[in-house]
């Protein structure tokens, strides 16, 4: 698919063609593609730029994944598809396990997936087949298999594009749980312990970068982070932001 050079939309429409190609290779499932235009929407609300609200989301996130015993990142056919290459970055420097955890599980996506994370640098994929033999208790849908030495016994769970079920199932198992949501409003954003509203594109190479940064400070600094944060507080400052930024642009659309 060509997209040409200086083609206004071209770094979204470059995003879409990933999808797309994971969907072609079978690893991305068509309600991928759904799910992603709902972000690109809320991308668009925040002006498609990391903003405040999300940094500090980042900053905390950065210290519960260095703070934690047990650090593991879901992955799903999204996240495979547009960050494999950050993923494996993250897991290595923090250092976390990486699991295969989908909505729309099937053996062959599965294997699809960590067969992207390996190709990205992965050494260990857990959550593939007979690994995925533990279930988290009240969780009907696929996500509750997991892997008994990743999600069921980690205390910080990094769960990119993720459904509001399994955070919620996730924090009742008593394990902080950061997302990376574009959408403020959702229930896995309200859900979870730490919301970065941002998109993942952008998230989780920033992600890397703080744990670089924070990786050099005492364990009391990145305590204190964590104690300061406060997430419902975050959420309205990014809903608070979308807010003020409509209004600006129809107080422009009125004046012009
Ligand atoms: O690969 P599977 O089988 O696990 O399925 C993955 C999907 C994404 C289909 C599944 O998890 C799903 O249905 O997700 P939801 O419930 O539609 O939620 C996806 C959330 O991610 C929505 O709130 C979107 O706003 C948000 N989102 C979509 N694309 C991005 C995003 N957030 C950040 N960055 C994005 N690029």
């Amino acid at each position: 698919m060509f997209i040409p050079p200086n083609h206004p939309r071209r770094a979204s429409l470059l995003v879409r063609e990933k999808l797309v190609e994971g969907f072609r290779k079978g690893y991305v499932v068509p309600e991928g593609l759904i799910a992603h235009g709902r972000g690109e929407c809320f991308d668009y609300l925040i002006g498609e730029e990391t903003r405040d609200f999300a940094r500090k989301a980042i900053k905390a996130a950065a210290a519960a994944m260095l703070l934690a015993r047990h650090p593991v990142i879901s992955v799903n056919g999204n996240t495979a598809a547009l960050v494999a290459e950050d993923v494996v970055r993250l897991a290595k420097v923090v250092p976390a396990k990486i699991e295969v955890n989908l909505f729309y599980r099937t053996r062959e996506r599965e294997e699809l997936i960590a067969n992207v994370l390996r190709e990205a640098g992965a050494d260990e994929v857990l959550g593939v087949g007979e690994d995925a033999s533990a279930t988290i208790p009240e969780l009907f849908s696929e996500r509750r298999r997991v892997s008994p030495r990743g999600i069921l016994v980690a205390d910080v769970v990094l769960v990119p594009l993720e459904d509001g079920d399994r955070t919620e199932a996730l924090r009742r198992m008593g394990k902080t749980v950061i997302a990376i949501d574009l959408n403020p409003l959702s229930r896995t954003a309200r859900y979870a312990s730490i919301t970065i509203v941002d998109n993942i594109v952008r998230a989780m190479p920033a992600l890397v970068e703080e744990v670089e940064l924070l990786k050099k400070k005492p364990r009391s600094e990145l305590e204190e982070i964590l104690r300061a944060y406060d997430n419902n507080r975050v959420l309205a400052e990014a809903v608070e932001y979308i807010g003020r930024r409509l209004s600006e642009i129809a107080g422009e659309l009125l004046r012009a």
